[in-house]
């Protein structure tokens, strides 16, 4: 006798206590709707739709946040356009991490141009 496994409602409650991994390390979930997700440049990592231009490096490589993968608008108002030497960011960091006296921009730009928050 054949047994069917509801496995669509398992990997759904998998997938959603996965979040924490930049760029999940697992299959793309098959029960989510293909809308909610995006491939990363490597084509084997993949965020959640929402996490693209979000300003943060979920991918690892920051296809979700530059070209050519995903087309980001400029930074948010809240955020300094510059080259991070942190590997959370990509292209901006948040002003919060302006004038506080630590390199976050490779040209120092964070500390020496940013007026801050
Ligand atoms: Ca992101
Ligand atoms: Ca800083």
């Amino acid at each position: 006798m054949n047994k069917i496994f509801a496995q669509g409602d398992v990997n759904l409650k998998a997938a959603a206590g996965t979040r924490v991994l930049p760029g999940g390390e697992e299959d793309v979930p098959q029960s989510l709707p293909s809308f909610l997700l995006a491939h990363c440049g490597d084509r084997a990592s993949w965020i959640y739709s929402d996490q693209k231009c979000d300003g943060i490096n979920n991918c690892g490589d920051c296809s979700d946040e530059l070209s050519p993968v995903t087309a980001c608008p400029p930074c948010d108002p809240g955020w300094w356009h510059c080259s991070p030497t942190v590997f959370q960011y990509c292209s901006c960091i948040p002003r919060t991490l302006c004038q506080d006296h630590v390199q976050h921009c490779s040209d120092w730009s964070d500390e020496y141009s940013c007026p801050g928050p």
